[in-house]
């Protein structure tokens, strides 16, 4: 079973969707074990402080190094972890591929900073992979946590119920989208189903798909400037 274990200063804001739906039901099939760890709990100075002003200046209070060395250094006198990943604006973009690497991992950690970040020193004695997920800005790495962990545990086999469905997606690497789906009502408010789907004609349905996927496909790269 893969471990994942996440450091957080707001670990309730990882309860809910770690707990619903596919990632839920991973947890209860032993597929993952997933450990969110409070910052403050690895705070023991007497005020349980674990943020602080930055030197040098500046807007916003950093988190300090002390909690977070705490809590890594006694899950690595456990564990060995193949991954510790930080997320942070700054690092290099998540991708299908990078997910399907972690995928492969027996023990992930990832290290979730929030406010205006981390005291660098964190990132720089313990993250192996630092990884953006996209050209904005977030409030903190737990939701970028959570976009790695979902990612990640829908490609551990037997999470998904349909075995396929984890490689067919957008063929392991994102870059094929595939053909739009519909279910009943065969017509609503006036919008029909394509007509090809419901006569039953499996070699008109596959080429049909094929061809839907190439445009969506070719549509995909030129508005998101690809190849
Ligand atoms: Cl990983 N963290 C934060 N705070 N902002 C981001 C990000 C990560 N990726 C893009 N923006």
């Amino acid at each position: 079973m893969m471990r994942i274990d996440v450091i957080s200063a707001v670990p309730d804001s990882l309860a809910s969707p770690l707990n619903t739906s596919i990632i839920k039901r991973a947890q209860e099939r032993k597929k993952v074990e997933i450990v969110v760890h409070n910052l403050r709990n690895y705070a023991y100075d007497k005020h349980k402080q674990i943020d602080d002003k930055p030197f040098g200046g500046g807007p916003g209070m950093l988190l300090k190094p002390e909690p977070f060395f705490e809590c890594i250094e006694k899950l690595l006198s456990e564990r060995k972890y193949d991954y510790i990943i930080f997320p942070s604006p700054g690092g290099k973009f998540y991708d299908q591929k990078t997910a399907n690497k972690f995928s492969l991992a027996h023990n992930l950690m990832i290290i979730a900073g929030h406010y205006k970040g981390v005291d660098d020193r964190v990132r720089e004695k313990f993250a192996t992979d630092e990884i953006s997920i996209g050209r904005y800005v977030l409030t903190g790495g737990e939701i970028a946590a959570l976009v790695i962990i979902d990612s990640v545990v829908r490609l551990i086999p037997g999470v998904l119920n349909d075995s396929g469905s984890a490689l067919n997606d957008s063929l392991m690497d994102g870059d094929i989208i595939e053909a739009p789906y519909y279910t009943r009502p065969a017509e609503y408010k006036n919008m029909k189903v394509p007509e090809v789907l419901l006569t039953g004609h499996e070699k008109k349905i596959k080429d049909w798909k094929e061809e839907q996927s190439r445009l969506l496909t070719e549509k995909w790269k030129k508005i998101n400037n690809v190849e």
